[in-house]
């Protein structure tokens, strides 16, 4: 039998976590042969909902699911573990500016940061789900000198799910024969979802579509604000599909991307198409043995030059404002 991979999760008593243990527990994440320990961390007062979420874990009786342990101390928790799934994370309240969400959120990302240098095991790989979640993913990695910076990444499958699923019923096409999407920049509004290289059963989607004004206006705007239109909608921010995109991403970063295709993953920059080296910004990625690279020689004409230039100019911001507060 397999020994356990030790999976740690932040943010577990949370709503998107609610779907993600139970996803790795049933195998999703690692395989259906692979036993897991999953490793929760919360903040004190919500260790008692942690206690229950983890009764509801005991109760589904998952064959693969080896051990579970809980804590408020990201030392402790985070002791040998080869995947981090960072969703716990200070949510933007009234009338706060995002500088401060930028330093409440310092104050969490660069301490489990450090907890991840001393304490995980040496194959560690980090993905950063909790907003701003790039910015978070380079606060971590600055605070984790002995992490190759390689193993940090930020999540923007979600909106690279999303944009596949406009997409698909625009053209009336299932989603298993979309290949090539790409989201570029920041998980926010000025991320940019890419069709100028995606294939639709083989054919360029822009050529197939060609149809600018509605990139402009409706696809582009459609997928950046997905995330309000669910809480519009449901009362609550997305969780189950983030929770599911986030199973994607780390899922693709272990076990590979399939032929002929790529995802999105925001991964720090090494200068690609014009991104200055360092920020953790999303691009188009290919996994092989556990490596992930990005992918070069893309042709970005100037719509998609604008549009990328945007949203890591909102990057290279928030990166300036976490160094001059000290976080990295
Ligand atoms: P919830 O508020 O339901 O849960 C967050 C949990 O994190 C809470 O239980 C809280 O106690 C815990 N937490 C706070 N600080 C912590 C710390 N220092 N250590 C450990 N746990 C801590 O939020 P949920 O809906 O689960 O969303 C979690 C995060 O994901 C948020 O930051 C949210 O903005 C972000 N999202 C990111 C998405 C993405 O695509 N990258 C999409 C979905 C989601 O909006």
């Amino acid at each position: 039998t397999k020994t356990p991979v030790k999976v740690a999760v932040t943010g577990a008593a949370g709503q998107i976590c609610y779907s993600l243990l139970f996803r790795i527990a049933s195998g999703d994440l690692l395989g259906k042969d692979q036993p897991v320990d999953l490793h929760l961390l919360e903040i004190t007062p919500a260790l008692k909902a942690l206690e229950g979420v983890v009764m509801e874990l005991d109760d589904a009786a998952f064959p693969l699911l080896n051990n579970v342990v809980t804590g408020d101390d990201a030392n402790k928790v985070f002791d040998g573990v080869n995947v981090a799934l960072l969703v716990g994370a200070k949510p933007r309240g009234k009338g706060m500016e995002r500088g401060d969400l930028l330093r409440d959120n310092g104050g969490i990302f660069g301490p489990q940061g450090k907890a991840l240098n001393d304490h995980a095991a040496d194959d560690v790989r980090v993905l950063v789900t909790g907003n701003p979640a790039n910015t978070n993913a380079l606060i971590a990695m600055n605070n984790a000198p002995d992490i190759p910076n390689s193993r940090f990444n930020a999540l923007t499958r979600l909106d690279h799910n999303r944009a596949l699923s406009q997409l698909s019923s625009k053209t009336g096409t299932p989603t298993t024969e979309i290949k090539k999407m790409t989201i570029w920049g920041n998980h926010s509004a000025t991320q940019y979802p890419d069709i100028f290289h995606t294939e639709i059963g083989g054919k360029n989607a822009a050529d197939l579509i060609d149809d600018e004004a509605w990139l402009a206006d409706t696809f582009i705007p459609t997928v950046a604000k997905r995330g309000a239109a669910i809480i519009e909608a449901r009362g609550l921010s997305s969780a189950a599909s983030a929770a599911s995109a986030t199973i994607d991403h780390m899922r693709d970063w272990i076990a590979g991307t399939p032929e002929g295709d790529w995802v999105s993953m925001a991964v720090p920059s090494d200068g690609s198409y014009g991104v200055p080296e360092g920020l953790v910004s999303s691009f188009p990625c290919v996994v092989k043995n556990g490596e992930y690279e990005i992918v070069q020689g893309l042709e970005i004409n100037e719509f998609s030059r604008q549009r990328i230039d945007a949203s890591v100019a909102e990057l290279a911001e928030e990166r300036d404002t976490v160094q001059k507060l000290g976080l990295i």
